[in-house]
């Protein structure tokens, strides 16, 4: 029996189910251009893992709904070995990392990790504004149209978000402000210590909210590695960063974007 028809005859009882996280299950080799039919297997089961040290290659359509396709690209030492880690070491020093306030439902907080914003115009998250910063470092520059070559898509906005240590995070959320526009795109860059960054699909309606049961994905991101979301990723999923139980070098992760400020429905 695979391991979806056990889950299936597992029942919905909180009890009867084994915890989420014993559930693991090895990817399917990725293929180019996999179509949403080609993937059931990775709907067998409630949690999946991609395992091992390094990400594997590859274009993996992680669902497909109303909103449409949810498309993950990895890219695995896009960034060669020998330049990563003097990459870092100049983000590290040179970008101007602060601590941002953000307000949550349980009033004001510091956010756990530092960042920093490149664009034209300010980014607002977690009702906190990032003031618009065109000052962009050289690197950074030509990160972003290293990224462009290799994927076709022209980023104008950067988050950058340096992880100091393991109780550094982000927590769940998605990638949707409104001047993201309709199905944004995220590239997302890391160096330093490899840290998981997890994925969980958003319930449908009848559950009103409850994340128990749904799909999820986990993807050591390690240094070098380019991640990019496409299609209805951010309508559909959201993702974070945890806290780590174990000590943890820092780690810094650019996510790159495309804001459309002026046209509030976009494109
Ligand atoms: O650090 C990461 O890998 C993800 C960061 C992220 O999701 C964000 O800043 O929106
Ligand atoms: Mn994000």
């Amino acid at each position: 029996m695979t391991r979806g028809g056990e889950l299936a005859c597992r029942g919905r009882g909180r009890d009867q189910r084994k915890p989420l996280l014993t559930q693991r299950l090895d990817l399917p080799r990725p293929q180019e251009n996999l179509r949403a039919g080609d993937t059931s297997v990775l709907f067998q089961t409630n949690s999946l893992y991609i395992k091992s040290q390094q990400s594997k290659p590859g274009t993996y359509e992680i669902s497909t709904s109303t909103s449409g396709v949810s498309r993950l690209r990895i890219f695995p030492s896009f960034i060669e070995p020998r330049e990563v880690e003097w990459m870092f070491e100049q983000l590290h020093r040179e970008i101007p990392w602060r601590q941002k306030s953000n307000v949550g439902p349980d009033g004001p907080y510091q956010e756990p990790r530092l960042t920093c914003w490149y664009g034209e115009v300010p980014y607002t998250y977690s009702r906190s504004t990032m003031q618009a910063n065109p000052h962009w470092h050289p690197l950074l520059t030509m990160l972003k149209d290293r990224i462009g070559e290799v994927t076709g898509y022209n980023f104008n906005s950067l988050l950058c978000n340096l992880y100091r240590h393991d109780k550094d995070s982000i927590d769940w959320h998605s990638d949707d402000e409104p001047d993201l526009g309709r199905d944004p795109v995220i590239a997302s860059l890391s160096f330093g210590e490899t840290r998981v960054f997890q994925m969980r699909k958003k319930p449908p309606q009848e559950e009103q909210g409850d994340y128990t049961y749904v799909e999820r994905i986990h993807i050591p991101l390690d240094r070098g590695t380019l991640l990019i979301m496409e299609g209805a990723t951010q309508s559909d999923w959201q993702h974070r960063v945890p806290k780590e139980y174990h000590d943890r070098q820092p780690r810094i992760n650019l996510t790159f974007r495309t804001m459309f400020p002026e046209t509030k429905a976009q494109p």
